[in-house]
């Protein structure tokens, strides 16, 4: 539960927010179509990263719909403004999304590079560990409203989210000298969403220790928080898909 005082917002600013949910909760629901119906384009062995990016967007989904509803129970109308309610926005909502879907999403990209057994195993592993600490370390930080538990919380966050994003780059970057023009073009495009999308979550976390507080903070949060999610998972997921069809057109070239 977010510890935060609701600020009152105007009607444009609870809207966004509104609007923006319903939006990724959209993105959720029509990727998730997505990848079910894709799933036969690709051969078994790109199967799992796809059954992968449809569990994500499911349970982001899921997650999506239940901030929806805590959002607009948390303020009603009063006097062309819309104020707290005095139920709590439940912002634990992210974060329990977070701790399930990105251990989803490293383990889907380890699973399109189709490594050998061995490795790809401890990879997964190591990943998901950083991955589910760099979430936990983070919660206490977001629902507090002290400024140096904030950053002491998101600093310790942040080293298993550099380890993340060195051995991802790392792997990506051995994983494209082997492959064709075309897939080493999709692993650089992909190594560069993974870093602006990922990227953005620490500095949406950022905003109220920069001084942006009350309304703008709150909205900024959950508008910015939105924009990442479709990106870091539909998106994600599609570029996922490109390269598994890349890879075995290559594949098929070769045969
Ligand atoms: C936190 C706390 C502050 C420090 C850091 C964070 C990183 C969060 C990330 C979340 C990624 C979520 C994704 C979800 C998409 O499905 C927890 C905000 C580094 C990187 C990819």
């Amino acid at each position: 539960m977010s510890g935060i005082t609701l600020p009152t917002l105007s009607v444009g600013e609870y809207g966004l927010v509104y609007n923006m949910l319903s939006f990724a909760l959209a993105a959720m629901i029509g990727s998730l179509l997505f990848f079910v119906l894709a799933r036969d384009l690709v051969s078994p062995k790109y199967r799992m990263a796809l059954i992968l990016s449809a569990i994500v967007v499911l349970v982001a989904g899921y997650h999506y719909f239940r901030i929806f509803e805590s959002w607009t129970s948390a303020y009603t109308l009063s006097n062309g403004q819309f104020v707290a309610s005095g139920e709590p926005f439940n912002d634990g909502y992210r974060y329990m999304d977070w701790l399930l879907t990105v251990p989803l999403l490293v383990a889907e990209l380890v699973a399109v590079l189709t490594l050998p057994k061995e490795k790809s195993g401890s990879l997964t592993a190591r990943l998901v560990l950083a991955a589910v600490l760099m979430i936990v370390l983070g919660y206490p930080g977001e629902t507090s409203t002290d400024i140096a538990t904030r950053a002491i919380w998101g600093f310790l966050s942040t080293l298993p989210f550099v380890y993340i994003l060195w051995i991802l780059w790392g792997e990506l970057n051995k994983a494209a000298g082997t492959q064709s023009p075309y897939v080493q073009i999709l692993l650089r495009n992909t190594r560069l969403l993974l870093l602006g999308t990922w990227g953005f979550y620490p500095i949406v976390y950022l905003l109220p220790m920069l001084g942006i507080s009350g309304s703008a903070a709150l909205v900024g949060v959950q508008v910015g928080y939105s924009i990442a999610d479709v990106l870091a998972k539909c998106g994600y997921g599609v570029m996922i898909f490109m390269i598994a069809r890349a890879k075995m057109a290559a594949e098929e070239k070769v045969k």
